[in-house]
């Protein structure tokens, strides 16, 4: 089958299916560019979407690969992870090829992003199927008249078989600020990062591909343009605290984040780039 791209309803909202090689899909939806479901030729989806998500734009969609911008987390006064998760995207271009399909979406600042933020920005994101591998790439340009700062990231919610049995590489020798004890900058002694417990680390200036060992599979994630990688699992009481999420939620999920933690600043008229890869191996 030739890679192609299609329309669909996905849970109620406007989505995009994008069919690579070998049968490889991926689903985008237009609300919040946010990449839903990605399945390599082997058949098994790598992407965790909560059976609890909300379609509605009211929250942020659980799951999948959330876009954050202009800030990370809580890292300034805007709600949590920015302004652009609940915000309706337009396709912007499509295409498939031989080899891969490609979809662009866009979204700009708009009455309501500019009373919470007073800066112009356009921001696209593109997302590329190819038969072993997706690429994301976010795209920021400053449209307004002065410089802008920035933070956010590609939050990606892998799916794992059960997340106690996952194993982290990439990460050995990295410092990282630990959400979970003050902000605190530790150095990490481990060469593999296992979780048995609630994790919410932003690890600096990762430039190493990470490789994720789950059950059977192997996923390797390389960033570029975002230096940091933040690792995120709610485990048990944290997700039960989550409306949005079923109570075994935590077990079946690992967030690795291609982010950038401490703001970019971009002049009047620049473009900056991010970009993720997740490579079946
Ligand atoms: O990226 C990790 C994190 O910032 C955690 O602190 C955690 O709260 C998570 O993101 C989810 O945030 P959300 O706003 O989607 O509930």
């Amino acid at each position: 089958m030739k890679p192609s791209i299609e329309s669909i309803d996905f849970h109620g909202i406007e989505a995009l299916r994008l069919i690579g090689p070998r049968g490889a899909t991926a689903i985008i939806s237009k609300l919040g560019a946010q990449v839903l479901s990605w399945v390599p030729p082997d058949g098994k989806e790598r992407l965790f979407l909560s059976d609890n998500a909300v379609f509605d734009g009211s929250v942020a969609i659980r799951g999948g690969i959330p876009v954050c911008f202009p800030q990370f987390g809580q890292l300034g006064d805007l709600p949590r992870h920015g302004l652009v998760r609940t915000c309706q995207w337009s396709v912007n271009s499509q295409r498939a090829g031989d080899d891969f399909a490609l979809v662009t979406m866009e979204t700009s600042s708009d009455e309501a992003t500019l009373t919470l933020w007073p800066h112009a920005f356009h921001a696209e994101l593109a997302l590329m199927v190819e038969a072993d591998r997706i690429d994301m790439e976010l795209c920021i340009t400053n449209t307004g008249g002065s410089p802008l700062s920035f933070t956010g990231a590609l939050h990606t919610y892998l799916r794992v078989p059960q997340v106690e049995e996952a194993v982290l590489e990439g990460l050995h020798g990295l410092e990282y600020r630990d959400a979970l004890d003050d902000n605190r900058v530790v150095r990490e002694a481990h060469e593999e990062l296992t979780i048995d417990r609630e994790v919410d680390r932003v690890y600096l200036n990762a430039k190493r591909p990470q490789l994720l060992h789950a059950g059977k599979q192997s996923l390797a994630m390389q960033n570029q343009g975002f230096p940091d990688v933040v690792v995120w699992n709610p485990f048990v009481d944290r997700c039960a605290e989550m409306k949005d999420m079923p109570a075994n939620g935590w077990r079946h999920m690992l967030c690795v984040e291609a982010a950038a933690t401490r703001p970019i600043t971009l002049p009047a008229g620049e473009e900056w780039y991010g970009r993720q890869t997740l490579v079946v191996v």
